[in-house]
Order: structure tokens, then sequence, then C-alpha cells
């Protein structure tokens, strides 16, 4: 079997995604997201000018190959960009190699781990009133575990919160040119705290909460928070400082006992392996299509593993239901698995173009044993929503400092 023709496809149903197609010259075909938020063109500019010409005529089963002759072949090794093209390039062809095999990935992976992927939801609000209604609503659907973010006062454009907008489609959708959001993390430490104390008080500890710093603090403004928000016990707090500065979380570990999670930046192993060893991270946030594709991230599983810390991969409204159903499949077989991110299964628009088969129940995700990854793609959907750019905001402090990371 031979790799025939490569086709990328870009589209636009509320938010941008890119889909890889490889078609082999059997009529077999697999599948795989190569989304990279606010880059996107840039992406399929790497597959069409660079990664394709090397692929056609090749053989698909020969996965590890591919990856490596991708990865190391390209001499620039890393970086957002040349790493989502091969995670999609990598997930699609898992995809045909569970076609070949009649097999659902997960099989091909080792097997299940478990009967179903428990997920955390979002919950957000404008007040802490409204989060709280909101995450009553979360519980009273099944939910075991809840991502809470509130809008700080005095911040317009809190991250991981909606304002006025109704989904994270029409939030993300139409930015023509980045929006500027600004930050105070005075206002910041004095208001979350608080979030959690009154949902500990309403809800009790039954249910899991965790909650998404995006990088704003630094090492010790995260010691601070983590000590604040020890008594409510979060599951997880998600990128206390950026990930580039693993010498910040040897800071926040030797003086807080709250659980890290991070990763979803993490472009290859190599960015994990310093927090792994020093234990620095509890949870690894790392999604397919931004780490280079189900091959590494299954030896990112193995690696983590040894160091008894779990997998949480992203799961943004920015990545595809391709890249939802690869999860799927890694979560199912991961003997490491934490828990796994889920904002929903998309909008009318999106579900148009892409179809797959899982169900929600009780906070827990059941796929059905279709072989490969289980997702098809309608090109003629595709095709009546265009592209349209569209940017991720950058913060600044009140002073106009730019303080995004
Ligand atoms: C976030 C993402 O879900 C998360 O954990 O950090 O929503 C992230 O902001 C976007 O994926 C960036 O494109
Ligand atoms: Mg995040």
């Amino acid at each position: 079997m031979k790799i025939k023709e490569i086709k990328v496809f870009v589209c636009c149903p509320g938010r941008n995604f890119v889909t890889v197609k490889i078609i082999t010259d059997k009529g077999v075909y697999g599948l795989g997201d190569a989304t990279l938020n606010g880059r996107e063109l840039a992406v399929v500019a790497y597959l069409e000018e660079h990664v394709i010409p090397c692929l056609i005529g090749r053989d698909p089963q020969e996965i590890e190959d591919i990856w490596q002759y991708l990865y190391k072949g390209a001499y620039w090794q890393n970086g957002a960009v040349s790493m989502a093209a091969i995670g999609a390039i990598d997930v699609a062809l898992w995809d045909i190699k569970g076609k070949i095999a009649g097999l659902p990935v997960y099989q091909l992976l080792g097997g299940r781990s478990r009967k179903a992927v428990t997920v955390y939801a979002h919950v957000n609000g404008e007040t802490i009133k409204d989060v709280l209604n909101n995450l009553e609503q979360a519980i009273n659907q099944g939910y075991k575990v809840v991502r809470l973010q509130c809008t700080i006062p005095g911040i317009a454009g809190t991250y991981g919160t909606l304002g006025d907008k109704k989904n994270y489609y029409e939030l993300q959708g139409n930015r023509p040119l980045p929006p500027e959001h600004g930050w105070s993390t005075t206002k910041y430490l004095n208001f979350i705290p608080e979030l959690f104390k009154k949902a500990r008080e309403r809800f009790g500890y039954d249910i899991e909460l965790c909650h998404d710093v995006h990088s704003r603090l630094t090492p010790i403004e995260a010691v601070q928070l983590g000590k604040m928000l020890e008594p409510y016990r979060l599951k997880f707090l998600e990128d206390a400082v950026t990930y580039e500065n693993t010498d910040g979380y040897k800071v926040i570990r030797n003086q807080t006992s709250i659980p890290l999670a991070l990763g979803e930046k993490f472009n290859t192993i190599w960015d994990a392996k310093p927090l792994i060893e020093n234990q620095t991270i509890d949870f690894v946030r790392t999604a397919v299509t931004h780490g280079g594709g189900l091959t590494p991230l299954k030896k990112l599983a193995d690696f983590a593993s040894l160091y008894h810390v779990r997998m949480a991969p992203h799961g943004a409204p920015d990545l595809s239901p391709i890249c939802f159903m690869a999860h799927m499949h890694l979560d199912l077989w991961a003997p490491n698995f934490g828990i796994q991110e889920f904002v929903g299964f998309g909008t009318p628009e999106l579900n148009e173009i892409f179809s797959y088969n899982a169900t929600l129940k009780d906070g827990d995700i059941y796929i059905e044993d279709t072989p490969g990854i289980g997702v098809e793609f309608n090109e003629e959907a595709a095709k009546k929503y265009p592209y349209k750019r569209s940017y991720l905001p950058v913060t600044r402090l009140e002073d106009g400092t730019l303080w995004s990371w």
C-alpha cells in the first residue's frame, strides 16, 4: 500500500480548523487535525510546501519511521507549526492502520485500561453567583470534575470567560486582529480564592474542581495563590506560570501541595522531561495535535508513568473533533490516564463537517469500536465555511506592559 495523495482542508464553522486527509492507492484514508489557533495557514504551508512532497509513494504503515523522518529529518526540530503538521500526519496514519487492521486505535496502542473516559467540564461566569449556578447545572448533568473560571471584577475579558458571548465559537471566531485584554495580579489574587471558598461551602468536596491560571503569574505569586487555594483541595491548578520557566515550578512545588497541570503548549517530550524528572508536574496537558501525534504522546505517557504523573490532554474548542477522538483512544489505553478536558460536542455547523460516535454519560465518554480513529469529514460541507483570519488575545498590565506568556 502506498500514500497516493494528501489533502489539506481549512474551514471555519465558527472558528478555523485545519484537517489533513491521507489517501492511499488502495482507497483507505486517514484523518488528522493540524489546527494551531491564530497560525493556521502557517501549518498549511508547512504541510503543502515541505511535508506532503516527502510522503507521496511511501508505505503508510511505517508510522514510526515516518515520524522520525519528519521530526529529525527536518533538521530544524520542534516548534508549534511543525509539530501541528507532524501531529496531523501521524494521527491520520494511525487512523489508516486501524482501518487496515479492522481495529479501533486504542487496541493498537495496547487495548483498554478502562471502560470510558472521565472528562472535566468548563464552567465560567461573570460573577461568583453565576459560576456557582452554572456549577450546579454541571453537577446535575453528572460531571464529576469541573474547571471554574470567573471574570475578575475590573478585568475585562478575563481568560476562560465568555463575557457577553453565548459560546467559545462566537468568542474566538471573529478576531481580525488580536484583542488586547487587561490584567491585574492583585485583583486576581484578591478574588479567585473567594470563588473556590464559596464553591466548597455550597457544594462540599465530592465534586472535583480545577482552575486555569493561563500562565498569568510569576512563581512567587503562584505560591501565594497555591497556598490560598490549598484548603479547597483542587484536582489541579493549570499553567500557574509559563511552561518555559521549569525552575518556577520548583518554587511552587517547594512551598505548596497544590497539584500542578501544564503542557498544552508542549511540542515534544523534551518540554516535559525536566518537569517530570523534577516531580514538579502532576498532570501533562499535551494534545496529540500540538505534541506531534499519537506516536510521541504514547512515549510521553509511558515516561510520565514512571514518575506517577498522569495524562490530562488539552481539549479546548480550538482542537477539532479528530483530535478529540484521537484523545479518546489515548485516554482509553493510557495506564496513567488522569482526566480529559471536554467543552461539549460542538455546534450544528461543526457536526455537519465532522461526524463521530461518542456519548456522554455521568461525566464519562463512551466511544464505539469503529476501526481507526472513528471520525468522518464532510468535504462538501466544509466548503460552506471558508477560512477567516482570527487571533488569540494578548494581555497587558494596567500600565500597558505586555503580560501574555
Ligand atoms: C486553555 C485553552 O482549555 C484550556 O486549557 O488553556 O482554551 C487555550 O487558551 C486555547 O486552546 C488557546 O488556543
Ligand atoms: Mg489551559
